[in-house]
């Protein structure tokens, strides 16, 4: 697929830096990686026009790969932070990246919040099926009964069905795409950036070091594209069931989406009819006799 260059737009090159990746061969984070950078230069956003919060994790490996205004933040917190860096300056895309241990076991209240506050950022769930960095344990969306480092019996627990679960938050975006379709999630992305809203990515992710269940090749054989097929992305009904009955098909691309609720600052009553953003005002503001308290 060709790439619809701006003439003075950025490019891939402007995104690249020197750091060499280190994830092992075959990792998914290589084509999620690419497909970032793609739709950011595709949607004309220059590296210093975006923040990327990356959380902690093989994937979040990621933060000194590429240039841009990055975070690299703790264990399962990357949300809290992006929350907070979007009110500071609301005209800034930001796009946050999470492992399914970070995101669906260690820091689920944060992701809880993050889709009923409708904060308008970029999620991307880099859905491993477990602990990458930390040698493959398992997390809560590894398969039941398979066998992982520090549980070689198998996890007697079963996996958390993360889709109805996140639908159960009334989300206003969910899309799925699988870590070997860098066209694929590069559109994704793309609408993601544009969502009004909390846009939920779930990045199937091949991990052949740890996972082995759900690997490249399963992938291929199982994902199809929901939306070549018809699917209507506004049939919330719909969309829940194709992405939670992923046992014969996985369905893929634009899931879910509705742009008719405000987002978490349009929402904000002391922020409505300002002109400025928070970043602004604070560098107009004389804060010297505040400052007195506390001397
Ligand atoms: C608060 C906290 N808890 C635990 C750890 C240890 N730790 C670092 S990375 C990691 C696993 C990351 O797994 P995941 O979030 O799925 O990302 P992946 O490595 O698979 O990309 C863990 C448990 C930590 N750094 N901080």
């Amino acid at each position: 697929m060709s790439i619809p260059l701006q003439p003075n737009g950025p490019r891939m090159k402007d995104y690249s830096c020197a750091n060499k990746c280190t994830w092992c061969d075959g990792c998914g984070d290589f084509g999620i990686w690419t497909a970032v950078k793609r739709s950011l230069v595709e949607s004309g956003i220059p590296p210093h026009g975006v923040l990327l919060c990356y959380d902690v994790g093989c994937h979040g490996n990621a933060s000194d790969k590429l240039l841009g205004y990055r975070f690299h933040g703790l264990h399962g917190r990357v949300l809290p932070f992006a929350a907070g860096a979007k009110l500071a300056n609301p005209t800034l895309p930001i796009m946050t990246f999470g492992g399914d241990g970070a995101s669906f076991s260690e820091g689920i209240g944060h992701l809880v919040h993050a889709v009923r506050s409708n904060y308008p950022i970029v999620f991307v769930l880099h859905n491993n099926a477990n602990y990458g960095l930390t040698l493959g344990q398992a997390s809560s969306l590894t398969w039941q009964n398979q066998k992982m480092n520090s549980s070689p019996n198998g996890i007697p627990e079963h996996t958390l069905p993360s889709m109805d679960f996140l639908f159960s938050l009334e989300p206003t975006f969910v899309a799925r795409t699988f870590s070997g379709d860098i066209p694929q999630m590069t559109e994704v992305l793309k609408a993601a950036l544009k969502h009004r809203g909390f846009a939920f990515v779930d990045i199937l992710q091949a991990c052949p070091t740890w996972n082995h269940f759900a690997t490249h090749d399963y992938f291929l054989e199982h994902c199809y594209d929901a939306n070549k097929e018809g699917h209507d992305s506004s049939d919330f009904k719909k969309a829940r069931q194709i992405a939670v009955d992923t046992s014969k098909r996985i369905s893929t691309g634009i899931l879910y989406q509705r742009e008719d609720l405000p987002d978490f600052y349009e929402r904000l009553v002391p922020r409505q009819g300002r002109k400025t953003t928070p970043v602004e005002e604070v560098e107009i503001t004389d804060v010297s006799e505040y400052m007195k308290m506390f001397i």
